[in-house]
C-alpha cells in the first residue's frame, strides 16, 4: 500500500528532524534524510507518515525567497523561507545599531521581502534617547518603510503590529535582547516564549531564543521568532547589487556619469550629490559605503 503524501509547513528544525504543521493543524515531528535539501521555518514540504507517529520529509517545495546570513566565506546560515516581511526590531538598549538595520533591509530587498521597522521598549526610550531614535525612525518613514513603535511592558503598539502582520508570513529579527520574543508572546495567546533580562545574559549577552520557530497568528498569518544577532560583519549579499537595495538611491543612479558607478569615489555621482543636498540621508549613505567596502574586501 502506498502511503498518502501530505503537504505541510515547517515550524522549526533541530538537526535532522523538523516539526511540520500539517494542513489539519496538527504538528508532526518529521525526520529528514541527509541527502535532501535542508529545511528551515517557513519551508513548504511534502511528507509521509512513518513509524512511531513520526513523519518523513520527502521533498522541500520550491522557495519564493530565503533569508540567510553568511557566517564566513564558506558557510551560509539559512534563517527562514517564503517570507512576505522582515520585521526589524531595534531600540536603545542593549545598543542602537543603524548599520545593522540597513544590513537587514539590504538582505530583505535583495530577496524581494518587505522590510518593516519595529521600535521596541518605548518605555525605556522615553527616559532618554527619544529624539535621536525618532529622527532615525523618520529617515525610514521618508523612504517609505513602515515603522511601528511598541512597548511590551506598556502593551503599546500591539494593534498597529497586528495590522501589519495580519495574513502575512513575517520574521522577527534584530539584536539579541531587543525584546522580540517578549512582543511575540503578547501576540500569541497561550504561547509563552522564553525571554530573559539583559543582566541575566552576562557580559557576552547570550541569546535567549536558540531556535527559529514559526507560530500561526490568531488573526491570520504566521510569525517567525528568530534568535537575535550580536554582530554580523558579513552578509549574503552581492556588492554590485547593493545600491539596488537602497531604494531611495534608485531615482538617482541613472544620472551618475558612469553607468557602472559604485557611488563610492567616482566623479559626478548623482547619489553623492543627493547626499550633499540632503535628499538622501547621510547615515544611510554611510552605511551603504561601509557595507560596500566590507563586501568587496571580503570581510
Ligand atoms: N522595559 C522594557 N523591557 C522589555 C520590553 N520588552 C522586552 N523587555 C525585556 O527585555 C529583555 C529581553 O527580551 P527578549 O524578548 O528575551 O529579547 P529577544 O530579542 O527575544 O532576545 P534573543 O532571543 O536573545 O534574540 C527581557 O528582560 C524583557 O523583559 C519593553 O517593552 N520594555
Ligand atoms: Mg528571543
Ligand atoms: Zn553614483
Amino acid at each position: 500500500m502506498t502511503k498518502t503524501m501530505n503537504s505541510g509547513l515547517v515550524v522549526t528544525r533541530h538537526g535532522a528532524s523538523a516539526e511540520v504543521l500539517a494542513e489539519d493543524g496538527t504538528i508532526w515531528s518529521c525526520h529528514q534524510r541527509k541527502s535532501k535539501h535542508p529545511v528551515v521555518a517557513g519551508d513548504k514540504v511534502l511528507w509521509q507518515q512513518g513509524q512511531d507517529n513520526k513523519g518523513i520529509i520527502i521533498e522541500r517545495l520550491p522557495r519564493k525567497n530565503i533569508l540567510s546570513q553568511r557566517k564566513d566565506h564558506k558557510r551560509v546560515k539559512e534563517i527562514a523561507a517564503n517570507l512576505d516581511q522582515v520585521v526589524i526590531a531595534f531600540t536603545v538598549k542593549p545598543r542602537f545599531d543603524q548599520v545593522l538595520i540597513d544590513r537587514y533591509i539590504a538582505v530583505a530587498e535583495q530577496q524581494g521581502i518587505h522590510p518593516v521597522l519595529l521600535m521596541t521598549k518605548l518605555d525605556i526610550i522615553e527616559n532618554g534617547g527619544a529624539d535621536e531614535i525618532e529622527a532615525v525612525a523618520n529617515i525610514y518613514r521618508a523612504i517609505g518603510y513602515p515603522v511601528v513603535a511598541s512597548s511590551q511592558k506598556r502593551e503599546a503598539g500591539l494593534d498597529a503590529l497586528r495590522d501589519i502582520l495580519k495574513n502575512k508570513i513575517s520574521v522577527l529579527v534584530g539584536q539579541s535582547g531587543v525584546g522580540k520574543s517578549s512582543l511575540a508572546t503578547m501576540l500569541l495567546p497561550g504561547v509563552t516564549i522564553e525571554t530573559a533580562g539583559l543582566t541575566a545574559r552576562g557580559d557576552q549577552g547570550s541569546h535567549t531564543t536558540s531556535s527559529t520557530t514559526l507560530y500561526p497568528l490568531p488573526f491570520g498569518g504566521y510569525l517567525v521568532d528568530s534568535p537575535g544577532v550580536r554582530d554580523f560583519s558579513v552578509w549574503d549579499l552581492e556588492a554590485d547589487k547593493l545600491a539596488d537595495c537602497y531604494i531611495e538611491f534608485l531615482q538617482y543612479t541613472d544620472s551618475c556619469r558612469f553607468s557602472n558607478c559604485r557611488h563610492i569615489n567616482e566623479p559626478d555621482c548623482a547619489v553623492k550629490s543627493a547626499v550633499a543636498r540632503k535628499e538622501i540621508s547621510e547615515a544611510r549613505y554611510n552605511s551603504y559605503a561601509s557595507l560596500y567596502r566590507a563586501l568587496t574586501e571580503g570581510l
